[in-house]
């Protein structure tokens, strides 16, 4: 298949062009180099050295004997991803490229509308594209689990059956994101489906939990093909946090009483959910919706997992709860489903002390990389007066 890949020099982006290069497919990438550049606006780094992404794509031919065409420029420039598109004349369209940081979108208003820009029109853009050059492709959007939040009742897959007064409907499950970058994935996923109802586009939006891990296939094969790995406040996700944090002898930044849970997944299954999706397209003016996951953890549960891990390899990790820079509930009920992909045929890889070993392992070949200043958690949710979640009244579990 000829596929698209928008955001493929990101940490998920790049493991996926790589892999549907490999299998044989036809990979065009699109990357503004957003993500390294917010990086250099605050000092910091991915702990992995990465490649230019022209580097990574020279080392994967010289390596593999397969092209990866790489197209640079902002999904929402209208005439470049016009072009790009009409180009490429995609079958599949893995869209990653978006501004994927919570604490990001929750740091200044700059950021805010920096982030919904981007995520939004960005998106919106694409589906125009799609549209007008190719409205027979499949769009694979990565949306997340967050954009429903945590509700005192179990989570679907995209849609409910609600009875109301008498009558019954299938309607989009209800949305309660818990950050701005949240909120910008339930606008995207709103307009996604008015597209494919009105436009008869195809598309699945990937709710995807929170992804950890530092390895797949294709990046093993050398390190220069490594993906970035972040740990920083900012753009790190809390498992390759507190991996960092452990090799550093930092205290594991539990956030407030340490019972928020979500869903998480392996990066290697990340690869597995886009692949599946792609193999088994939506149909025409359909949208589906998947909750890419395999399991669900509390941030308490995580912390204990790598102080153990950790422990096995003779390292001394402290777990410290520090005050919640966001609010969010810290005790509630989760219960999400998680099963059309695993119908399809994902076989998950469950997290371990085998995988946190690893990851450990390969975070102590970069310790002296790690910027100490970016660990603690800076970015407060709200400011104000208002501390400690007051937004968020507390509720029954
Ligand atoms: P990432 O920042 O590493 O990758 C996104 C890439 O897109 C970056 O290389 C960035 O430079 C590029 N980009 C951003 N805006 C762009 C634009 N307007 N035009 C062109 N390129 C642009 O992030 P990631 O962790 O790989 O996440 C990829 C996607 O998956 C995001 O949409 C994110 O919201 C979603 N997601 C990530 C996770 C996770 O835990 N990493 C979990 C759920 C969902
Ligand atoms: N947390 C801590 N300590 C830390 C970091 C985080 O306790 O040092 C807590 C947070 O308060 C939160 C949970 O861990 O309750 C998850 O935080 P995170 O930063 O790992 O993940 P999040 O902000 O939700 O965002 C990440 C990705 C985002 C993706 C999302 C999936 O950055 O792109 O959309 O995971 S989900 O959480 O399912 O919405």
């Amino acid at each position: 298949m000829r596929i698209l890949i928008l955001g493929g020099d990101g940490y998920l982006g790049w493991p996926t062009a790589m892999r549907f290069s490999r299998s044989g497919h036809e990979v065009t990438v699109v990357d503004n180099f957003s993500r390294r550049r917010w990086h250099l606006d605050q000092s910091t780094d991915s702990l992995t050295p990465i490649y230019t992404l022209e580097d990574r794509i020279e080392v994967w031919k010289d390596l593999t004997g397969l092209e990866i065409t790489s197209r640079i420029g902002s999904i929402e420039d209208a005439e470049f991803l016009d072009e790009v598109v009409a180009e490429a004349l995609p079958e599949v369209i893995v869209h990653y490229g978006e501004q994927p940081s919570a604490p990001y979108s929750m740091r200044s208003r700059q950021t805010a509308v920096e982030t919904q820009q981007t995520n939004v029109i960005g998106t919106l853009n694409l589906l125009f594209s799609m549209q007008s050059f190719v409205p027979d492709a499949h769009l694979i959007k990565l949306g997340t689990m967050g954009e429903y939040g945590t509700p005192n009742i179990d989570i679907e897959e995209g849609y409910i059956e609600i009875e109301h007064n008498g009558r019954k409907d299938t309607l989009p499950f209800p949305k309660l994101p818990g950050s701005l970058y949240h909120c910008s994935k339930v606008h995207d996923s709103t307009n996604i489906h008015f597209a494919t109802r009105i436009w008869g586009l195809r598309a699945t939006d990937l709710n995807q939990g929170v992804v950890y891990g530092i390895e797949t296939d294709e990046t093993a094969l050398d390190p220069r093909l490594a993906t970035r790995f972040d740990y920083d406040e900012t753009f790190g996700t809390v498992l390759n946090r507190f991996c960092v944090q452990a090799v550093v002898g930092h205290p594991l930044t539990v956030y407030g009483s340490g019972g928020q849970t979500r869903g998480y997944l392996n990066i290697r299954d990340t690869l597995r959910c886009v692949e599946l999706a792609a193999e088994n397209p939506a149909d025409r003016g359909e949208f589906r919706v998947f909750n890419q996951f395999t399991e669900q953890f509390s941030v308490a549960e995580l912390a204990e997992l790598v102080k153990g891990s950790a422990a096995q390899l003779d390292m001394d990790v402290t777990i410290e709860s520090f005050p919640n820079p966001r609010v969010e509930l810290e005790q509630h009920y989760y219960n999400a489903s998680n099963q059309k992909l695993l119908d399809l045929g994902l076989e998950p890889h469950y997290l371990g002390e085998e995988l946190v070993h690893s990851v450990l392992d390969s975070v102590r070949q970069h310790r002296d990389r790690v910027v100490f200043r970016a660990i603690t958690p800076k970015t407060q949710w709200n400011p104000g007066e208002l501390e400690g979640g007051a937004l968020l009244a507390p509720r029954e579990t």
